[in-house]
């Protein structure tokens, strides 16, 4: 029902005080709040994969197959502002072992590769160039080795540590570090048992702001797919007690919405690739995907509040190819040209509290540090209302939620009336959390009103805005 004007300028009493004390669920470090605000980056696969056109290196392969012509780690950078990227992630390791940079800890490195005659050291390259343009720098560090000689024995611990030691010590900051998942046998048939406490130990010692992302966290969780796409139902939250990294973790599905009354906060992050590999190959530059194949991707992530990990693969130059760098700049162009402009911003705002009507301004003013608190009642709701008797036409509408004051709501409802306060749409929804996207066929809309119908605190909103996107990039 849309709003009646029942009673105004009755005192509205805040909520706010009431979140601080009887909140009881999870709530994101400082580091993580910053995570969630990245949103978009970019994962990068480069190594001797590159130029054997494998996928998973047994470890066997020499060393002098590394050799890129051209490497131009400012290229990269230059190419990933140009997206709308906020940082890169690079396997410095990858599961056939082989160092991008020249680590005294391993005999399979750039230092003996003929590459730059072996002086070459890509971390280093790439950690200046990130800095430059104002990229946050990531590192992915495989623990399956199928190279090193002491894989699968307790001084491959040692290893990893020391190569760890050596990430945090001459590369950082490192704003995120990356274990796989995949785990296999090392060179000599043996596999190996992590000591995953003292890694993480060690990156809590050297680096107390680094964010580490595996399956299961401990800060940031593997979404359950590789296909770049979070659940309509996502929540912050996982438990994870019980699960082990690797092969024993929870069920992808559950990965992939986590747990409603999870204990940690562990966010999802979509990896996925612009390309069918996650390196480069000659045979698949055809097909990398388009532009609104990457808008889907987006929507389906970010517009489900996880994060987009997209892997951009340089090629045997040590380039981002040109078929993938103008899908990336097509890509960026979709998200300006249909998300820059919020139709109902600085629109008028109402909380509608069982009878009683306040102003809400928080919901239109464009910054997503107000909030609007919200309980959950068929009683309560709160909208936004273009300020005269007129409609404009939408596609699309974003939810916000302030995740600095946790992930409360669990359920809610959108009803759109027209100018002539007519239903003209009703959306059902789950979690809303860092964004909420929810496209349908074009709509002439006055007023949208929110109501939250389950939560498990009260839910701190702090925008909701509409857009009007291009109809072929509506969510499918
Ligand atoms: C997987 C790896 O096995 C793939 O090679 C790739 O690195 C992907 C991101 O993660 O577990």
């Amino acid at each position: 029902m849309k709003k009646i004007v029942l009673l105004c300028g009755i005192f509205f009493w805040s909520q706010w005080h009431l979140i601080a004390q009887v909140n009881t669920t999870p709530m994101p470090s400082k580091a993580q709040l910053a995570w969630h605000q990245m949103e978009f980056y970019l994962f990068m696969h480069f190594g001797p994969n590159t130029f054997t056109d494998k996928e998973w290196g047994e470890g066997t392969e020499h060393e002098e197959i590394f050799n890129p012509t051209n490497l131009d780690c400012n290229q990269w950078c230059r190419i990933a502002k140009a997206a709308g990227a906020k940082g890169i992630i690079i396997t410095a390791k990858h599961h056939d072992g082989f160092c991008l940079w020249p680590s005294k800890f391993s005999k399979h490195t750039v230092r003996e590769s003929k590459w730059k005659s072996g002086k070459g050291d890509v971390l280093k390259e790439l950690s200046v160039a990130c800095k430059k343009y104002g990229l946050k720098f990531g590192v992915y560090i495989s623990p399956w080795d199928r190279n090193h000689p002491d894989y699968g024995t307790e001084k491959y611990n040692d290893v990893f540590v020391n190569m760890m030691k050596e990430l945090f010590t001459n590369y950082g900051p490192i704003w995120e570090l990356w274990w796989d998942g995949a785990n296999g046998e090392g060179p000599n048939g043996k596999k190996q048992v992590y000591d995953w406490h003292r890694f993480e130990r060690t990156v809590r010692e050297l680096s107390p702001n680094t964010v580490v992302f595996s399956d299961i966290g401990p800060d940031i969780r593997w979404c359950g797919n590789e296909d770049g796409i979070a659940g309509t139902t996502n929540w912050n939250t996982l438990d994870t007690a019980g699960f082990k990294r690797g092969a024993g973790g929870p069920p992808q599905d559950t990965l992939n919405t986590g747990n409603a009354t999870g204990k940690n906060w562990i966010p999802a992050e979509c990896d996925v690739s612009i390309r069918p590999g996650w390196f480069y190959h000659a045979s698949e530059d055809g097909k990398v995907k388009s532009p609104e194949q990457l808008f889907q991707l987006y929507v389906k992530s970010v517009g489900r509040g996880a994060n987009l990990l997209l892997n951009v693969p340089p090629d045997r130059r040590g380039l981002l190819n040109e078929h993938d760098s103008a899908a990336l700049l097509g890509f960026n162009k979709m998200i300006k040209t249909s998300l820059g402009k919020n139709l109902f911003k600085n629109s008028s705002t109402y909380h509608l509290f069982h009878g009683i009507l306040k102003k809400a301004p928080a919901l239109s003013d464009g910054n997503y540090k107000t909030i609007e608190p919200v309980s959950e009642s068929e009683q309560q709701s709160v909208g936004v209302e273009l300020k005269g008797k007129h409609n404009k036409k939408i596609n699309c509408i974003i939810l916000h939620e302030d995740l600095s004051k946790g992930q409360h709501c669990g359920k809610f409802k959108l009803l759109l009336f027209n100018s002539n306060d007519e239903l003209v749409k009703e959306i059902q929804g789950t979690t809303i959390g860092k964004k909420r996207m929810i496209s349908f066929a074009v709509l002439e809309v006055n007023t949208i009103e929110l109501t939250i119908e389950e939560q498990n605190d009260i839910t701190a909103i702090s925008e909701i805005e509409a857009y009007l996107i291009d109809g072929n990039l509506a969510e499918k």
